[in-house]
């Protein structure tokens, strides 16, 4: 059955309706980060750039970094942006726009995606400056309670103790990501399990003139702990889009890894005063690793 024109939206000129893309700008690995500002950060290191697009906070350069052709796109703040972000590239790699109709399944494209994005450290011992990589992403946030999202025994244990311990009137979501991706690009990094949160403020524990509804907050992020056969599990950083990235890839079937610049750490109350050097230096990593 083709899918209708009022569930994939595609402009006049073939693009998708958000990343305003074509299929043929998708490039095997994509980069994504969320400051549109960070994109020309990335692609002034290209050899040659063929192509830059924008539309809302979905800003693209596609190019040649050492002769490897990659596409960049900023996704602006939140797993909202993130439910476009995924759903637009797979449909650009595995829906025909012609037909509407999507490849067989043996005919499925998997894409690589990098967030390199920055975090807030939870815990004292990952300094403001360090780079981690997310093994876990846990979702505070509500786009999968509109997915079928399967968890492992372990994840649901995690949510659910996550959950009890925020008391919570819902249950988390818990994703443990692609492990070759992980140990290829996150070599030699921390390696941390992420919380995604849907603010900056309030549900990260941040007072300004608001109170919190738990006052605690962040001291709850900060010792919840799970113990299982594969040892102790506790939260590191946060941050706003890793979880809903995880979950979408996932479901999908599409390799993806979060790398994080840690420019905040709430245990210790710094904020790096080598914020850009962190998230500069991440983006060679990822670019040399890629
Ligand atoms: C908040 O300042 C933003 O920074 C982090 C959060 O996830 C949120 O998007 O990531 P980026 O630096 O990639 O945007
Ligand atoms: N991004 C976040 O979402 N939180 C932080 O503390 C730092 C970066």
């Amino acid at each position: 059955m083709p899918i209708p024109e009022s569930e994939l939206i595609i402009n006049r000129d073939g693009s998708v309706y958000h990343l305003n893309l074509l299929p043929d700008h998708i490039s095997d690995t994509i980069i994504t980060v969320g400051d549109p500002e960070r994109v020309p950060l990335i692609s002034q290191h290209f050899d040659s750039i063929e192509t830059q697009i924008h539309k809302r906070e979905f800003v693209t350069h596609v190019g040649y970094y050492k002769g490897k052709r990659l596409t960049v796109i900023s996704t602006g703040m939140g797993t909202d942006n993130i439910d476009i972000l995924i759903n637009e590239l797979d449909a650009l790699v595995n829906i025909d726009f012609v037909t509407r109709e999507a490849r067989p399944l043996e005919e499925r494209i998997a894409l690589r995606i990098v967030r390199v994005g920055t975090s807030g450290a939870l815990q004292a011992d990952i300094p403001v400056g360090s780079h981690l990589v997310t093994e876990h992403a846990v979702g505070l946030d509500s786009l999968m309670q509109f997915y079928p999202l399967v968890e492992t025994g372990l994840e649901v244990e995690v949510a659910t103790g996550i959950q009890q311990s925020l008391d919570l009137s819902y249950r988390p979501y818990c994703v443990r990501g692609t492990d070759l991706l992980r140990e290829q690009l996150g070599a030699g990094m921390i390696v941390g399990n992420t919380l995604t949160c849907p603010g900056f403020y309030g549900p990260q524990g941040r007072v300004l003139r608001l109170d919190l509804r738990q006052p605690d907050l962040i001291s709850r992020f900060q010792n919840f702990r799970h113990q299982s056969a594969e040892g102790e599990f506790r939260l590191t950083n946060f941050e706003m889009e890793t979880a809903g990235y995880y979950a979408l890839g996932r479901m999908l079937g599409h390799e993806v890894v979060s790398l994080n610049a840690i420019v905040a750490n709430r245990a210790t109350g710094e904020f790096a005063t080598n914020a850009e050097v962190a998230v500069n230096d991440l983006i060679m990593k990822t670019l040399d690793r890629i």
